[in-house]
């Protein structure tokens, strides 16, 4: 190709035929914008670890112009808004965080880039840049405790209640299991297991007590580093009633003198359940013996009182006996 002179000048002469006149003009031969900038690629890719330190370098990308000087001097220029404060991009086209990136927040972006050269001439080009997971979120409980009940007599081996944990991150850095926490008793141990994936916890063997507390390990497979979070759970027995009350005695004996008082207490009853709660709680009534009515108990202390004047009918005979046989009930009255 010719080179062009980056000057020209030009004899110029007009004439009328009588006269003549000359001059001299210069011309600046300025060169022409003739290429717009190119990326190599139009599109790149670029993977960038979660949490990578501020000023980690992402991708270096590149375009080229033809023209020589300075149209074909490129300068980079990042266009997306919301990219603008996470990455930078210099002279080079290397592009740098300026933040630490979180996966859970966003786990890709495409950053849009210009190219553009002294002349105004511009090209552009996409960087899509993925976010690598790292393991930085322990899994978390749906609840801060739970709480469970079952009946005192369900089968071992029965599903009891169902705990359940979320974890943010990807892959096996989310991939929740669960245990039961490993400083539980050996009793707790015996007695409820909870299966690793489902968060079931089942009973294994049934013992006479009335709750249950148990701390479950909820952990993710996170290499090499595995988190995990803890969660108490409380079961309570709920109990049937099937202990009948006991009296604490057989048989109760109560001497009234003859002229006893109307109202008198004649003797207090008292039975007793293994159930628990409204189960035990004990009533009493008089189940035979009482066919004249002289007699009353008090259906929920077991309290018994003369409801008769006793003179009249008892003077002929010297003693007289009279057998009441109380009747206790748990559950309802
Ligand atoms: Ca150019
Ligand atoms: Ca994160
Ligand atoms: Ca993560
Ligand atoms: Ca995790």
């Amino acid at each position: 190709m010719q080179r062009v002179p980056s000057t020209i000048t030009l004899n110029v002469s007009v004439s009328d035929g009588v006269f003549t006149s000359t001059a001299q003009v210069h011309i600046r031969v300025e060169r022409a914008n003739l290429h717009a900038p190119q990326f190599t690629q139009g599109m790149y890719e670029a993977d960038l670890q979660e949490n990578a330190p501020v000023g980690s370098k992402v991708i270096a990308i590149r375009a080229q112009d033809a023209d020589p000087g300075p149209f074909g001097d490129v300068r980079y220029v990042l266009l997306s808004d919301s990219a603008r404060d996470l990455f930078s991009i210099d002279g080079n086209g290397q592009i740098k965080t300026l933040e630490r990136l979180d996966r859970e927040e966003r786990s890709e972006m495409v950053l849009s880039i210009a190219a553009v050269d002294a002349g105004g001439r511009s090209g552009y080009c996409s960087v899509r840049v993925t976010i690598l997971d790292e393991n930085d979120n322990a899994p978390q409980f749906g609840a801060s405790e739970y709480h469970a009940s079952m009946r005192s007599e369900v089968e071992p081996g029965t599903l009891v209640t169902q705990v359940q944990a979320w974890d943010l991150d990807q892959g096996a850095n989310g991939q929740v299991s669960y245990s039961l926490y490993s400083e539980a008793s050996m009793q707790v141990t015996e007695l409820l297991d909870i299966d690793p994936d489902s968060g079931w916890v089942r009973l294994l063997d049934r013992e006479v007590q009335s709750s249950y507390h148990i701390t479950v390990r909820a952990s993710d497979q996170g290499v090499p580093v595995r988190l995990s979070s803890l969660v108490n759970i409380t079961i309570t027995v709920l109990d049937i009633n099937d202990n009948p009350p006991v009296f604490e005695r057989r048989d109760y004996l109560a001497t009234l003198p003859e002229d006893v008082a109307v109202g008198t207490e004649v003797v207090q009853v008292y039975a007793a359940s293994k159930d628990i709660g409204t189960n035990a709680d004990i009533y009493y009534n008089i189940r035979s013996g009482n066919q004249q009515g002289h007699f009353t108990i008090n259906i929920n202390t077991g309290d018994m009182h003369l409801d008769y004047y006793l003179r009249p009918t008892f003077l002929s005979t010297p003693t007289m006996a009279q057998n009441l046989f109380i009747h206790a009930y748990s559950g309802q009255k």
